[in-house]
Order: C-alpha cells, then structure tokens, then sequence
C-alpha cells in the first residue's frame, strides 16, 4: 500500500497550515526578537511600532492575562521577556497587522535599549560556573576503576559534535480562531498538539477545555516541532483572544532558522580500556551538552544520551557523568534521536581510536564487543533478543566485506592522489520514551452504517506515513479494504492527553490504541455475527477480506451487512482505546530500570572516495542490513531508512551552524549546506527476515529515528581515507567534517603531528 497522502502530494493538492483556507478578518502576527545574547532590557518602546500601517496591536509580556510561561519539562522560558535576555532571537513582543509585511516592517520600528551582560557559549565554560539546567547526572555499571589495571590498552580523547538545522520544509505555523463563549480553535503545525493545549491554557489563565488543538499534517518536523512549536502557537492564541480576530502566526525561513532550536552540540570526553585481543573491559565517558538559554526538552536528550553511551556493544564496566549546560545561546531541541546520535558517536570515535592504538581493524573490535542476549546496559536493563550480532554478519556477507574491503586497500596503494574508504556501523536504539509516563496513546474508532470507517489517533502525520501505517492496521484488524478507513485530523478534542508524536513511537502505540478500539467494535459486532447466522456460538467467527468466516470459511454475510445489522440492532458501531506500554519503569535515584520496550538493531556499510588534493570527497555507497521486526510497510520504512540516512550523513558531513556572538551566521541556505539529490550515495537496505517482535503492533518495529544513525559511518569512511594518505595524529573527533576540514587534516603543517601509526 502506498502512503495515503502520496497522490495528494505529488500533484500539489496537499493541504499545509498555511494553505488552509482563510477566515474573514484574519490578521497577521509577528514577532519581534532580541538583537543580543545576554543582557537586560532597558528600553522598550512599542509606540512607533503601535501607529505603524495596518498594525491592530503590539503585545508585550505585560499583555499576558496568565502565566508568561511556556517551560515544558522546567518552567524557566517567558512566552515573551519582559526584561532579561537569554539568546539571540529571545521573543520580546507580538505584532499583529493586517497583513504579514505590515507586521513585519512595524516590528523593526520597536525601539529596544539593553545593558549588555557577558554571554557564555561553551558548555564546558558553562559548567565551571555552575550553570546547568539540571544537577550532574552519574551512572555506573561494574567497576571501571578495578577494570582499569585489567587493560592492556588504554586510549582516551575528545568528541565534538555540532548543531543540526532541521529544515522541515514547512516552517513553524499557527493560527486561532475565537470560538463562541471565549474558548478557542488553533491550527497548529506541533508534533505535540496537546503541548500546546496546555501551553495556551496556561499562557491564557483558561481551563484546557477551553482551547482546542488541531494538527491536519505537518510539512516535516524531524523533532523540531516537538516543544517550539508551541510559542508561535501561543502568541496566534494570544493575539486572537485579546482582538477578538482570527490570528495566523507562520514564519519566514530566515526566521525559522535564527529563532529556533538546533540538535544539541555536543562535548565528550571518552577512556576506553580493552584487552590486547580487543575485547572491551571499561568505558568512561563525560558529557557535556550544550543546551542553550532554556531547559527545553534538554533534560530528556541529555537522559537518552546516556542511555546510549555504549552503542550496541557489551561494556561490562561503564561509568558516566553527563551534564546539560546552559549557555547564551537559541535552547537547543529534540531533534531525530534526541541525543543517541551524539553519545553513539563518541563511542564510535573511541573504538576507532582503539583500533589504530591496537593496530587492529575496526571491525573485529566491532564484532568481538557486540552485544549478545542478555547483555547488560549500563541502566541496568538486559537485551530480550539482540539482533546486534546477526545484522552485522548478515550485512558483511551479503555485502561482500571482504572483497570489498581487498579491493579498496589495493585502490589505495595504486592512487596517491585519490582515497577511498570504509566503515562498518552497527547500531542499538531503545524504543519508548525515557519518560515512562508518556508512553501511553489513545484512539477512537467509528464505523459509519455504510460501512466506512473513520479513526482518530493522537498521532501527527509529518510525512513519515504514520497515517498509512494506522490504515492498514485497522484494515487488518477489522478485516476489510484499507479504502473504507479514513483518517481524521489529530485533534485534542477527539484524542486528549496525547504525547508528542516522538521517540519514534507514533505508529507503535497509537496503532496499538487503533487496534484495541477495533478489537472492541468486533467484539460486539462477532456477536451479531452469531445471531444473523444462527450458528452454534461456540464456532470460530472471524471477518476476513470483508466477510464474516466461521471456523475460517468465508459464509455470505458481508461487512456491510453486519454493520447494518449492528445499527438496526442497536449495536454500538464506535469504540475508544487507550495503550500503555507495559513493564516500563526506572528509578532516577538509583539510574536503573527498564525504560525501554524493545531495542532496534541493524549495521551499514558505507563507502567513501577522498580527492586529496581539494580535500572534497563523494559518499559512494552505503548497504544496510536493518531490523525493522515485520514491517508494517516495507515502502514507508524503506522510506524513512533513507531520509534518516541522509540526515544523518549531513549532521556528520555538510551542516555546520555557525553563530557568532550568540547571532547565527549560517541563516540563509546559502550558508547553511544540506545533502541534495546528486550527494546521496547508492543505497540498499535489507530488511531482516523473520524478524518478529512481541512488544510492539502486529509484530513491527518503530522506525523513524535509528537509522539515522547509519550517517555515522560516513565519518568513519572518511577518517579512513583521509589515514591513507597521510597519518593522523592523535585524534580529536570533531563534526561535521566539511571539506574545508578534511582539507585541513589532509594538509595542515606536519610538525603538529603526533603520529599513531607510523
Ligand atoms: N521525546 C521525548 C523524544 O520527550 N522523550 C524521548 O525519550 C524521546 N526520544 C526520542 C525522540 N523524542
Ligand atoms: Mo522526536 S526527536 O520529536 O522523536
């Protein structure tokens, strides 16, 4: 089955926020941001701003009838500031005009006055001076210290990884509509729909009931719509409910980029100790993220970080600290695995640098160290069924490692001037949010008397297919044709208290929900069954390909008639379900539990050539062998394997932000390089076969964010040809490696080298 909206998609006809149709006397918000880092606000006069062409009216904090408080997880970011500033870009006042550029040029006439403090950027600088969103985070598995005199190797060294850039193609959007008696109708493009729900309620002074939150789809989201969706929505909410007028709020670009949150950029410190034969003994590592002005989601990121330190290996002595730094900079966001990248990374890094310290390759550290059933992670959960080991022979084999590997090593004793390169990823991604109590969905099922069926989930469709996915799980579950099922906008009247559509859980739990309501509407409807057919109850009833079968044969009585029976028989034809994900726990005190249902496993194998001369290098091919349980959907996961791929090479290649006193420099897509067609490597993808999976619907995986992870190897593939042609020193892993740093690692002065491998 294709993705419902692919049709809709490719023809134009798709429906985003900003196309919707628009209300009689809609008017136009825009925002008006601090032009410094770090400081105080002296002076701020909305005046001229107020007499300015088509302006209705300028919003300050003090407009504010709740709380000026949008902090999700702590409560330590204004809607609007009143006076201190924390970043570049910090919201400092609401325009709303009767058209967008009337918006726009009356907010450059707000006059705004500062007493500049001292900005901090560096999250190390940060933690020396105390500033943290939240207090040292520190776990331990085993002992490293007994472990250390065990090693006959011991390699340590600095990470470095930079922001992302989400470029979701449709940019952060509102717009709230006032309804009858004050309560209030938004549109929002938020991956979290009852976030803003109860952000609004609380920015307003009003009950949630009051405000309802509707997502028809987002155009991207990748995690940046997770919590920043929520001021622009909140702002629409607020100008709407003060004028009385229908407010749309949608950013431009340039915008979008300055004012919101990036992935986190990371620090980490890494000691890895191994036996001669290279197995691994203990693993410490400190983490320094950089979280800008506000907690944001930081907090959560940080928590996934750590509990990916170790990969998809067994480390049987971990010890971590992990701290999330508050700088002068935009609050860094979720962003597609939400922290894992950062800490896989590092651990990647480290085993790299083992492998050139212990001159063995790679891979065989790789392979000796994977994780086996049962293994502990340093949380204290074990692995139910590792596929660690089985993707990653898979993917050698099937992909010829060997010869491949042959052929490139002698490529490179043939070529001075041109380097080709290898890499081998396997990856390990827990599934469920860290914060156990989110993992819980609901959905609400009717079937109409024609025999459609109509589902509503808490799930947001940003182009990931979770839509399709939910069609088809509720086609199978009731037995008929995807065609009779629509989808329903998400809306937190017909779905409430949802969680964000995240931590790649969207399809997981609200198609669970989805299939418990229809497992309901059978329920009653095989009892029907029973009585149209005056069978012997005690035979197996079902509904298969649109007719009721009794012990597996197909009888006469169709879908459409059972239904109408129902009705007539009064019957109820609707039904509601919620979905908690079962076992989840863990203990902060102790930083043990069980926080995740399952883990996703899988391995690529990515290759690289190098021009050492320009220092510019293409990504030649990457093969992955990938565990996606049994696929709800081969062609979406198929899909999102690809984009996170992508993603994922550009974090680590292309995207570099770059701020410069707090102000982003890299604000326009002339400065800011994402992967286009032509950079995008042959990829094959095998999905593992017989790949069950008891704890999540119809046996599937969640796929959104683990194969984001594969882009790591194309780092490693290029470290590897950038080492044949020349030795490196001691390495700092620093991303992205853009050309202009290959280039620089190709060809900096040699009297700075402090070489391994000569
Ligand atoms: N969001 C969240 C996430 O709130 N908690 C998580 O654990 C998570 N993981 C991945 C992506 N988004
Ligand atoms: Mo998230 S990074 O919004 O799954």
């Amino acid at each position: 089955m294709t993705g419902i909206d692919a049709h809709h998609h490719v023809r134009g006809e798709t429906q985003f926020l900003d196309d919707f149709s628009e209300p009689a006397g809609l008017l136009y918000a825009c925002a008006c941001c601090s032009t410094i880092a770090c400081g105080r606000i002296t002076t701020l006069d909305i005046g001229p701003a107020q007499k300015s062409p088509g302006v209705v009216r300028v919003f300050t904090a003090r407009d504010i009838p709740g709380q000026n408080q949008i902090g999700g997880i702590i409560q330590d970011e204004p809607l609007l500031t009143a006076s201190d500033v924390h970043y570049w870009g910090q919201p400092i006042a609401c325009v709303v005009a009767h058209s967008t550029r009337q918006a726009e040029c009356a907010a450059r006439k707000i006059t705004l006055a500062y007493d500049c403090d001292e900005p901090v950027f560096d999250p190390e600088e940060a933690a020396r001076l105390g500033s943290f969103i939240i207090p040292p985070r520190f776990m331990n598995l085993g002992d490293v210290d007994r472990a250390w005199p065990e090693c006959d190797s011991i390699v340590q060294g600095q990470v470095e990884t930079g922001a992302q850039e989400h470029l979701y193609l449709e940019t952060q959007a509102a717009m709230a509509l006032i309804e009858e008696k004050g309560t209030l109708h938004v549109y929002s493009s938020t991956q979290s729909p009852t976030g803003v729900q109860r952000t609004i309620a609380r920015v307003l002074g009003l009950t949630m009931t009051a405000v309802e939150v509707e997502v028809r789809r987002l155009g991207g989201a990748f995690g940046g719509k997770e919590d920043q969706a929520t001021a622009w929505a909140a702002m629409a909410a607020l100008a709407a409910f003060s004028t009385g007028h229908p407010v749309k709020m949608v950013l431009s670009r340039q915008e979008d980029l300055r004012y919101t949150g990036k992935r986190h950029p990371y620090r980490i410190y890494y000691r890895l100790g191994l036996s001669r034969k290279g197995r691994i003994k203990a693993y410490e590592v400190r983490i320094y993220q950089n979280a800008g002005a506000a907690a944001d989601l930081s907090p959560a990121i940080l928590e996934r970080s750590m509990f990916h330190v170790t990969n998809a290996y067994d480390i049987p002595n971990v010890r971590l600290a992990a701290y999330s730094c508050r700088t002068n900079l935009p609050p860094f966001t979720a962003f597609r695995g939400f922290g894992a990248p950062q800490a896989i990374f590092a651990m990647e890094a480290a085993l790299d640098h083992a492998a050139q310290e212990l001159g063995l390759p790679r891979t065989r550290l790789q392979r000796m160290n994977l994780l086996r059933n049962r293994s502990q992670f340093p949380y204290g959960m074990r692995v139910t069924r590792s596929r660690a080991r089985q993707t990653f022979s898979q993917a050698l084999e099937r992909f010829h490692f060997k010869e491949l590997q042959r052929e490139i090593a002698q490529f490179n004793r043939s070529h001075d001037l041109h380097k080709r390169g290898l890499a081998v990823t396997p990856i390990c991604f827990g599934i469920s949010f860290t914060n156990t109590r989110l993992n819980q969905a609901g959905a609400l099922v009717h079937v109409y008397t024609d025999g459609s069926v109509r589902v509503s989930t808490g799930a947001v469709e940003m182009g990931q297919g979770v839509n399709t996915k939910i069609v088809g799980i509720v086609a199978q579950t009731l037995g008929i044709s995807s065609e009779l099922v629509a989808v329903s906008s998400t809306s937190t009247s017909r779905v409430a208290n949802s969680s964000p559509t995240a931590a790649s859980t969207g399809a997981d739990m609200n198609g669970a929900a989805a299939r418990r309501a229809c497992q309901q509407i059978i329920a009653r409807l095989k009892d029907v069954a029973r009585l149209e057919l005056g069978e012997a109850s005690s035979r197996e009833i079902g509904l298969e390909n649109g007719l009721v079968s009794v012990a597996n044969h197909p009888t006469s009585l169709t879908w459409n008639d059972l239904v109408g029976s129902a009705y007539a028989r009064r019957v109820n034809l609707s039904a509601q379900a919620h979905y908690a994900t079962p076992r989840l726990f863990f203990d902060k005190t102790m930083e043990k539990g069980e926080p995740f249902a399952y883990h996703v496993f899988g391995t690529a194998i990515t290759e690289v050539s190098l021009d050492c001369l320009r220092g510019t290098y293409t990504i030649d091919r990457v093969e992955i062998v990938h565990d996606a349980g049994r696929s709800l959907n081969e062609a979406i996961d198929h899909g999102q394997i690809e984009g996170a791929l992508i993603q994922g090479i550009g974090w680590l290649t292309l995207e570099e932000v770059v701020y410069a006193g707090g102000r982003l420099v890299t604000d326009t897509l002339g400065t800011y390089k994402i992967p286009d067609l032509l950079s995008v490597p042959e990829i094959t993808i095998h999905l593992l076969e017989d790949a069950d999976n008891p704890h999540a619907v119809l046996h599937s995986k969640a796929i959104g964010e683990p194969p984001f992870l594969y882009g790591i190897g194309t780092y490693f593939a290029l470290r590897d040809a950038i080492r044949s042609y020349r030795a490196q020193p001691s390495p700092l892993y620093q991303a992205p490696l853009t050309p202009e740093r290959v280039f620089s690692l190709l060809h900096r002065p040699q009297e700075r080298l402090n070489d391994h491998e000569a």
